[in-house]
């Protein structure tokens, strides 16, 4: 036995706890030492069932995924197998039972179903979420799920990677009993758990004989059933996953499933794991997973001593109720926060809680809120004119115009105004943080949250330090950030700062790749092509034509010689064609939100084009992948270079979060690496000699090249 597993008997039960944190993955050494502590219950005489759950928040999250990282990058090293252990729970001669809290997830729930029974507290969720990973479930997962709940849930549960409640769990016959621990008057959840697993255990001991999973078909239909179920699970999986393989093989798997015996059907699953986990959309979506969590932690903040008392936050105030501050309101409310949004105006006041009030009707109508939901999260959020209000708010964050004087002019009021020590925030997605801090006395507290529309609904949020930003403010952000659902990214101050600074070069270069003979439609199509959530002319529709146009003017952006300038977006905002909210942009809208290709924009472009002497030509679908993405890589290395984002990996989790970068490639950084950075600096070099001085090589990248490192190098200060 070893110290990640231990095994206390109570009454006449084997308690058999695994405590590897933060989550009881299983790591090398776990299935061992489930394997020698089921041995150890079988042979003790006193023993008459076995239990096994996990320590601390969650029961099992599955393989461990470092393990499957070092499986994906290196063909040598073999993925995580734990046949031996499922066959050794399943064939024991004393019931085991599984008993569920937090999550049992992956491989975790893939042991579940090779025990006799599962047990669950009810708040506990259960899932198969490896699509999520690039792989499909390799522990014999698509072999018993189907047999405990039917192919169809089978499949929708797999392809989907959907955490499900042990209540519907229970329903399916995932789950055999439901622990409630209402009644408990003392006690801990886990106590709870342990003592009504035990007596569930003492029970069963005495029924047997123990139903083993692989045992059972009752449930797999037959082919001419199953047929119609494997096309509405690829069809589910075109749609839920579009160009992701793994929910693809994961359905080959369940299929073998149903027409092979269970042992030749765990073989040909195990055959397809192994091919999914060495996959390069594996590679890429555990980078996805690591740097996600990656992005938490900040050298110099988060293991500084200021970010251990960090004080709470229960009250935030906003400044502004547009729809970036009613979108940011809901956010702080739907995670428990107190919440004043101000404005100056009752009238703007009233439209910000009118705003609020219809987001919220909209969750209802979906089922992801119940009414009772929604009047708790409204009764959060109070309504005041003018900032007074802001005065007991242990968080303050500005949502206005983007105009430098009225935010200046907000942060010197709220000196006077907000209490000592609160952060002071502003929700500015380009303008200088510095600039903004320097009318108040307090510029150690103020930083960027840098929140992405609908505020309530994407995950990123830029957290933008400025020159005078304490890390305890930073490391507050963070933890607000984290409160929130979401996740930060700490930037450096700098005009756009990540996101929105790679995002320029990549619209412009869309658009000049339209006055050079390209359609919008056809730029987007080979963007959602190449997997981003939305093309890029559908996205400046959303967004507004007239942003853009005003941070040109705003910034003075194209203003050196020779720059080329995008003339037909100006046209089109010249035109009052703004985008969706004016009917018509890049494309036009009959009364949806559908992008409809407009003959009238392409006479604007006809029209401009030909003023301008551009000789329009065909453009190939390559040409436009490159110039947008390439474009986009070789911004990202340049703010690699200046420190304003201090990873590769925290470009990438901005651009998977906040910009619809396909998660299957890792973020464009990742992309850059794969596609391999001299080829990219190539293209870039020729780009530079063809279209001119924006596609100046970025010094990060030829260094990079000269000295054969990638950019994963790079973060992993394998740099020379
Ligand atoms: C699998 O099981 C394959 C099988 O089919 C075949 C096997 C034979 N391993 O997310 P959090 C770490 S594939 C290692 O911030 P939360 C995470 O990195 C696996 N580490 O917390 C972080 O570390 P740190 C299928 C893991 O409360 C810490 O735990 N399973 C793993 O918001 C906290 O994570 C999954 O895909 C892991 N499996 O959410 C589940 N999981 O503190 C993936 C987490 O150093 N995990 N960590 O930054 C999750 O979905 C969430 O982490 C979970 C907790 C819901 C568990």
């Amino acid at each position: 036995m070893n110290n990640t597993v231990t095994t206390s008997i109570v009454d006449d039960v084997a308690v058999v706890q695994i405590d590897n944190p933060p989550v009881n993955a299983l790591s090398h050494g776990v299935p061992e030492g489930l394997m020698a502590a089921i041995a150890e219950a079988e042979a003790n005489p006193a023993v008459r069932a076995i239990v096994i759950l996990g320590a601390g928040r969650t029961f099992v999250a599955g393989a461990d995924i470092k393990d499957l990282e070092a499986a994906a990058w290196n063909s040598s090293v073999e993925p995580p197998d734990i046949h031996d252990l499922l066959a050794r729970v399943e064939d024991a001669t004393k019931p085991v039972v599984i008993a569920i809290h937090g999550t049992a997830l992956g491989g975790g729930l893939e042991l579940a179903m090779a025990a006799h029974y599962r047990v669950a507290v009810p708040d506990a969720r259960v899932g198969l979420p490896e699509a999520n990973l690039g792989i499909i479930p390799g522990a014999e997962g698509t072999q018993r799920l189907p047999r405990l709940v039917g192919v169809e849930r089978a499949i929708d549960m797999i392809v989907t990677g959907k955490l499900f409640p042990v209540s519907d769990a229970h329903e399916w016959g995932l789950i055999d009993h439901i622990i409630d621990s209402a009644g408990r008057s003392s006690g801990s959840a886990a106590d709870a758990l342990r003592a009504g697993a035990v007596a569930f255990a003492h029970d069963v001991a005495g029924r047997g004989p123990h139903q083993k999973t692989r045992e059972r078909g009752d449930k797999l239909g037959t082919p001419a059933e199953n047929a119609p179920l494997f096309e509405a699970g690829r069809q589910l999986a075109k749609k839920v996953r579009p160009n992701q393989t793994a929910p693809a093989t994961a359905l080959e798997a369940i299929e073998a499933a149903t027409t092979m015996p269970f042992d030749r059907g765990r073989r040909r699953e195990r055959e397809l794991a192994i091919g999914s986990v060495r996959s390069p959309q594996c590679r890429a979506l555990v980078h996805a997973f690591m740097a996600e969590r990656a992005v938490a932690k900040v050298p110099g903040v988060t293991d500084a001593p200021a970010a251990a008392n960090l004080p709470a936050v229960e009250e935030v105030a906003i400044i502004g109720a547009g729809t970036m501050g009613s979108g940011i309101a809901m956010a702080c409310a739907n995670a428990g926060l107190r919440v004043v949004l101000t404005d100056a105006s009752q009238e703007r006041l009233d439209a910000g809680f009118a705003a609020l009030r219809k987001n919220y009707d909209s969750s209802v109508k979906r089922g992801r809120l119940t009414s009772a939901d929604v009047e708790k999260r409204l009764a959060l959020v109070k309504g005041a004119v003018g900032y007074d209000a802001c005065a007991s708010a242990d968080v303050v964050i500005e949502a206005v115009f983007e105009q430098m004087a009225l935010k200046q002019q907000i942060f010197a009021a709220l000196d006077g105004v907000a209490k000592p020590g609160a952060m002071l925030a502003t929700n500015t997605s380009m303008l200088d943080i510095d600039a903004i801090a320097s009318g108040t006395r307090r510029p150690e507290s103020v930083v960027g949250l840098h929140f992405f529309s609908p505020a309530h609904v994407m995950r990123l949020v830029e957290i933008v330090r400025g020159s005078a930003t304490s890390v305890a403010t930073i490391a507050s952000a963070l933890a607000l950030a984290k409160k929130l659902g979401k996740v930060g990214v700490v930037v450096k101050n700098s005009t756009g700062f990540v996101g929105n600074r790679m995002m320029l070069p990549y619209m412009y270069e869309a658009q000049f790749l339209v006055e050079d003979g390209a359609t919008p439609e056809q730029v987007d199509r080979v963007l959602t092509t190449f997997g981003m959530a939305m093309g890029i002319f559908a996205v400046d529709d959303l967004g507004g034509l007239d942003v853009a146009w005003r941070i040109r003017k705003e910034l003075n952006q194209f203003s050196e010689p020779g720059a080329r300038r995008p003339l037909v977006a100006d046209a089109l905002v010249e035109m009052n064609r703004l985008g969706q909210k004016t009917g018509k942009g890049w494309y036009k809208y009959e009364g949806g939100r559908t992008p409809i290709p407009d003959a009238d924009t392409t006479a604007v472009i006809d029209r401009v084009t030909a003023g301008a002497g551009i000789r329009r030509r065909r453009v190939e679908d390559d040409e436009i992948r490159e110039r947008t993405i390439y474009a986009l890589i070789n911004e990202g290395a340049r703010l690699l270079e200046e420190g304003v984002a201090m990873r590769a990996a925290d470009i990438d989790v901005i651009y998977l979060t906040g910009y619809g970068f396909p998660g299957f490639r890792g973020g464009p950084m990742f992309h850059a690496d794969k596609v391999g950075l001299p080829k990219i600096l190539e293209r870039v070099s020729a780009f530079h000699r063809e279209l001119g001085e924006r596609w100046k090589p970025a010094p990060l990248l030829e260094r990079l090249v000269k000295e054969g490192r990638t950019f994963r190098d790079y973060d992993a200060g394998l740099m020379p």
